[in-house]
């Protein structure tokens, strides 16, 4: 038989029953396609294994009537007893499989066993195995022959989505959080607050509601940069406590932790809009119209600032039960605390030596406030700053360098440079493109961002937890808008966050996500432009 496969591969014939590369996104660690295929009906029953919560099956069955227009039958509880009909059989077994979040997937013409080292070994086990269904419109569905054994190289694959320049309805991001969960992608960074609106409700502010959930009606200050939609209207909104719930219940049933983002001490201006107290100057200020960095920010001299902050994250940490809370900390200028005579009693009394040590106590009492609730601050590179919060992670935006520093000093870094994986910048030179942020990153070069930079130790690499993709939506008015910027280049980063180094290949992804297309497209993202665009 061995003989007859090699005979058939060598005559080109075989290629693609037994040697075709899998569709697989993100690309697994070891896929041996082979054999003969399962064939998948109405009567296929899918079996659930002792251990695991009746939703992991719940997902995959609706993928198959989507896609494949079937509904399974459900199998039996598990264990021992369990029939023995082809069928498809998840499992839980942390010894046979023991890597975290990693599964074996084996497709026989008898059968599908998915065993899991965790319930979310199972859940990307069955990604996988739902990225290998063809289409369907009821009939049988071949899906192909194989052995994978797959777990992810970071435990930490990023998106971050900006909701305060432009904001998204909820059952759009829960659309969103299934793609991102069928890429195998396990954290949302939620940017909920920004100089251009306050999305969060909290009920102990109400004005955030009321007043930094908008935007001024009229312009004031300067002209830069006008968004295209200001006409005079108010724009705006916020998520409601009971819909933030949601997103974290929907989120977590895909495994995928919100991570939610209050700013601070700067891209503060709705905030301060609403409670002008907060400022420096004490006002009065207006919500951004416009896009950039603003030099009113918290003021770090007024005990009001800590105690206002405080109490958003008492909230904040009552809605998101997330290990890791981030707090922001990038662009903010100082030139209202070098002229404010609080904030230089402050440093006085401290003894901060300048203006960039006195961000780091501010941060540093934050991160002592979320400690005694048993959390911990993530923020952007910019808190190293005049000294490193002690126990804080570090997001390495402005470049790889605070991610290095960072490691060096025995810090949890996320890799996020926006040169390679800013998603609000250009995915093509086509003059055609819709107005962006400005910057190049096509898909490829997403793609080929590596996230362990070069000359730190294995040990200090250890300290690299991950990689995240950041869309910024000033220039995105609207969802659809949103998602084209999203996808496919959230595929590039899947398979950086999760493949091995040594399985990366640029014709091969781009291959891949080709027959991606129709896929994104059943799970309800637009067909756009951006697959034309892609180039070696
Ligand atoms: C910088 S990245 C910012 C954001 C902007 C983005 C635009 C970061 C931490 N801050 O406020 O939206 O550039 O690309």
């Amino acid at each position: 038989r061995a003989g007859l496969c090699l005979a058939l591969l060598g005559a080109g014939l075989g290629n693609r029953a037994l040697g075709a590369p899998l569709p697989i996104i993100p690309q697994p660690v070891r896929a041996r396609a082979g054999g003969a295929p399962f064939v998948l009906t109405g009567r296929t029953a899918l079996h659930t294994g002792p251990g695991l919560a009746p939703g992991t099956a719940a997902r995959f069955r609706e993928y198959v009537r989507t896609v494949g227009h079937l509904a399974l039958r459900p199998g039996a509880a598990g264990g021992p007893g369990a029939p023995a009909a082809a069928g498809i059989f998840l499992r839980l077994d942390a010894r046979a499989v023991p890597q975290a979040e990693g599964y074996r997937l084996v497709v026989g013409p008898r059968g599908i066993t998915l065993t899991g080292h965790d319930a979310a070994g199972v859940f990307y086990g069955l990604q996988t195995l739902s990225q290998l269904m063809p289409a369907g419109t009821g009939g049988p569905l071949r899906l192909p022959g194989c052995v994978v054994e797959d777990y992810p190289r970071f435990g930490y694959r990023g998106v971050h989505l900006d909701v305060s320049r432009h904001l998204f309805p909820v059952p759009v991001l829960k659309k969103w959080l299934d793609v991102l969960a069928f890429y195998k992608i396990n954290t949302l960074h939620w940017h909920l607050t920004d100089d251009q609106g306050w999305r969060i409700e909290i009920k102990k502010y109400p004005r955030l509601q009321s007043v930094a959930a908008y935007r001024a009606e009229t312009l004031i200050g300067h002209k830069k940069e006008l968004p295209h939609r200001f006409d005079g209207q108010r724009y705006g909104g916020y998520y409601t406590q009971a819909e933030a719930r949601e997103v974290v219940r929907y989120a977590a049933a895909r495994h995928i932790t919100v991570i939610p983002e209050i700013e601070m001490p700067g891209h503060a201006l709705a905030a301060l809009a609403a409670y002008p107290a907060l400022g420096c100057t004490g006002g009065p200020y207006q919500t951004a119209t416009f896009w950039g960095v603003f030099d009113d920010v918290y003021c770090a001299g007024n005990e009001a600032t800590f105690s206002f902050l405080e109490g958003v994250m008492d909230e904040v940490a009552a809605i998101f039960p997330s290990r890791y809370l981030h707090i922001g900390g990038d662009e903010c200028p100082k030139v209202r605390w070098q002229a404010c005579p609080k904030c230089q009693q402050r440093m006085k009394d401290e003894h901060l030596p300048n203006e960039q040590a006195l961000q780091s106590y501010f941060i540093r009492r934050i991160s002592q406030h979320l400690a005694t609730k048993n959390r911990r601050v993530i923020g952007w590179d910019e808190i190293m700053e005049g000294g490193l919060t002690p126990g804080a992670t570090v997001m390495s935006w402005t470049g790889e360098q605070g991610g290095v520093e960072a490691a060096k000093l025995g810090h949890p870094v996320i890799m996020t440079p926006e040169k390679y994986v800013y998603l609000d910048y250009y995915q093509s030179l086509n003059p055609a493109e819709p107005l962006a942020a400005g910057g190049y990153t096509p898909l490829s070069k997403t793609y080929g961002y590596e996230p362990v930079p070069t000359g730190l130790s294995a040990a200090q690499a250890g300290y690299v937890r991950g990689v995240q993709a950041n869309l910024w939506s000033e220039y995105l008015p609207t969802a659809g808008q949103a998602e084209y910027m999203l996808f496919p280049r959230v595929l590039a980063l899947a398979e950086i966050a999760w493949s091995p180094r040594a399985a990366r290949n640029l014709p091969a992804f781009l291959a891949r996500t080709r027959r991606h297309e129709w896929r994104l497209r059943a799970l309800g993202v637009a067909t756009n432009r951006a697959y034309d665009q892609i180039t070696d």
